[in-house]
């Protein structure tokens, strides 16, 4: 995240649930494909769409609430409905930089799953409606797939202290990744995990 100003008043800001749309938002980010070509598996449907132009898979509207003793943040993310070949999209997904800092999730619009995981692989993937809300615990990886038809949008709570640290996934993927088969959500053992 930026740099931001701080504010030891109260703020309250506002998110429309149905279009995802946050005001204010001082800092928006949009990831496309290219941006995160490795974390889907069918590489020529990945080359085709990223020669055709490329493709916005979701964004990100980051709130930081900083004060002189604390730093909260909020994230409202929104993933649009679709496939890349057959695997939905989804986010990045990340660890935490500092090992002592949870997140919370709340899912405000679609549906899909929120996974998570260990460094040894200890793995949970939980089910996501519209008023599903999530603690990720410390030291757990988080990735959030849409797969329905709507935008999955969801908001996140955390400390910006936390940072991103996005290498372990890039390098080994998560343990499972999910497909749209007979036009329903499956979960598929990723063959490149360790
Ligand atoms: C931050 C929080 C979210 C994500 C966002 C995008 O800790 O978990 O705001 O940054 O959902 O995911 P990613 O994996 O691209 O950062
Ligand atoms: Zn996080």
């Amino acid at each position: 995240m930026q740099k931001y100003n701080k504010n030891n008043d109260p703020i309250s800001v506002q998110l429309d649930t149905k279009t995802g749309v946050f005001f204010p938002c001082p800092e928006n980010v949009d990831r496309f494909l290219s941006d995160f070509p490795y974390m889907f598996q069918e590489i020529d449907s990945v080359q085709e769409i990223i020669k055709s132009g490329d493709r916005k898979i979701y964004e990100i509207c980051y709130y930081p609430f900083l004060t002189d003793n604390s730093d909260m943040a909020l994230g409202v993310t929104t993933i649009l409905s679709g496939t890349v070949g057959k695997q939905y999209h989804m986010t990045k997904g990340h660890f935490h930089e500092r090992n002592d800092q949870p997140e919370i999730y709340h899912c405000v619009n679609g549906v899909g799953f929120l996974q998570m995981m260990d460094s040894d692989g200890n793995y949970f993937s939980a089910p996501w409606e519209k008023g599903t809300i999530t603690h990720i615990p410390p030291q757990f990886a988080h990735r959030v797939i849409n797969t329905g038809e709507q935008p999955l949008i969801f908001v996140a709570v955390f400390h910006i202290s936390a940072g991103h640290e996005y290498d372990f996934i890039k390098d080994k993927g998560f343990k499972f990744n999910y497909y749209e088969v007979d036009g329903k959500p499956k979960s598929v053992l990723n063959p490149n995990w360790r």
